[in-house]
């Protein structure tokens, strides 16, 4: 068997039973520690980095970090400690990684094979960027993009354009993104991009930029390889390219957390979590036989928000057999899970609920 791998450093402070450890720079949450709470235990959640996290160093002074604010009328930089005093919210929302169910698509797409865990709730504690941008004027005129740009040094050797973490999202994302230096109510941990991250709620992992040191509104999107090529839908065995869509907002999608392969007869609580990306859910259905059959679950604790996920229950009665259990969700749009899954080349945004389901023996 294989040696279980352990916690890189700068992830020692994360609970190891809880976690898959794919890399030392990816670590899922296992499928049955996600749990029923409506935030996700920080060290619990799932790591995906790019390049190597940088020094402990960066967060030793937090009110010190500048970040440079370009494409407004009066751009410049500006720390933490001045942010704070701007404005401040605090705002539930899932990250999710755009791979997260990668490990589902048959055509064995490349990447970290994640299973459900490249996803967790935060509580993100930050200042609304808009609140920011009009305090440095406004935007400049043509701004049609986000772009945030993280703050790795880059080891030897490696070309900005292809390895710099630097990601644009469209002007509507203005509506919710933050400016977080805090997470589930305590400062945010390097780990996650401390001392300061930029947070699009609802948007899929890789636009929340970490230890992010520049946010500029630009016309065009950034034309580094991570926006460019990278993190691109198109079919398989396709180049990625600027003209395909971008992982932005999140689909409706949902998962069951347990039981996961056994349980006793009688009655079992079955429980999983839902999200609707930026759309607030409407509902969440449970299938005890492959959906064939659906019944209504219920959400499961308080409401955080559009941007948060739901954790639900279902009460069920089980007789000895084997169950296919499915979950289903849909949001306030209307927009439900689809039951088989979309084939693109480096599998991303899965949300097919067949693929999700489990198989449940009672006995
Ligand atoms: N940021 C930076 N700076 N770097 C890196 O690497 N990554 C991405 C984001 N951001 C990065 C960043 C990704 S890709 C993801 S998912 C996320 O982040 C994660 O987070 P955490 O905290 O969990 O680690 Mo996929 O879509």
């Amino acid at each position: 068997a294989e040696e279980p791998k352990s916690l890189p450093d700068y992830a020692a402070w994360k609970e190891r039973n809880a976690l898959i450890v794919h890399s030392a720079n990816t670590m899922e949450t296992q499928r049955d520690a996600i749990g029923q709470g409506v935030i996700t235990p920080s060290d619990r959640l799932f790591i995906r980095n790019n390049l190597p996290t940088p020094p402990e160093a960066i967060v030793e002074d937090r009110d010190a970090w500048e970040v440079q604010i370009e494409g407004v009328k009066n751009p410049g930089p500006i720390t933490i400690g001045e942010l704070k005093k701007l404005g401040v919210e605090t705002v539930a929302s899932v990250l999710q990684c755009s791979g997260n169910g990668r490990a589902f698509f048959p055509h064995g797409a490349g990447g970290t094979q994640w299973s459900v865990g490249a996803a967790g709730c935060v509580a993100w504690t930050g200042v609304p960027l808009k609140d920011v941008v009009e305090a440095m004027g406004g935007p400049a005129d043509g701004a049609e993009y986000i772009t945030s740009t993280g703050g790795e040094e880059l080891p030897e050797g490696l070309d900005p354009k292809q390895a710099t973490v630097e990601r644009s999202v469209p002007m509507r994302a203005m509506d919710q993104a933050l400016l977080a230096w805090g997470m589930n109510d305590e400062p945010l941990p390097l780990t996650h991009g401390g001392p300061l991250r930029m947070v699009i709620p609802g948007y899929y992992g890789v636009n929340n930029v970490k230890y992010v040191q520049k946010v500029a509104l630009t016309e065009a999107q950034t034309d580094v390889k991570i926006q460019a090529s990278s993190y691109r839908v198109r079919d398989v065995g396709v180049k990625g390219s600027p003209d395909q869509p971008s992982m932005w907002e999140m689909n409706v999608k949902s998962w069951v957390t347990s039981p996961l392969e056994t349980a006793g007869k009688g009655r079992t609580m079955i429980y999983g979590v839902a999200l609707g990306g930026t759309v607030a859910l409407d509902k969440i259905e449970v299938s005890l036989d492959g959906g064939e059959n659906w019944q209504q679950a219920r959400f499961l604790g308080p409401d955080l928000g559009p941007f948060a996920w739901r954790p639900f229950v279902l009460a069920a009665d089980l007789s000895p057999g084997e169950y296919r259990v499915v979950s289903k969700a849909t949001d306030a749009d209307g927009n439900s899970q689809p039951e088989g899954r979309t084939d693109n080349e480096r599998g991303y945004g899965h949300n097919g609920w067949s693929d999700h389901g489990v198989t449940l023996v009672v006995s």
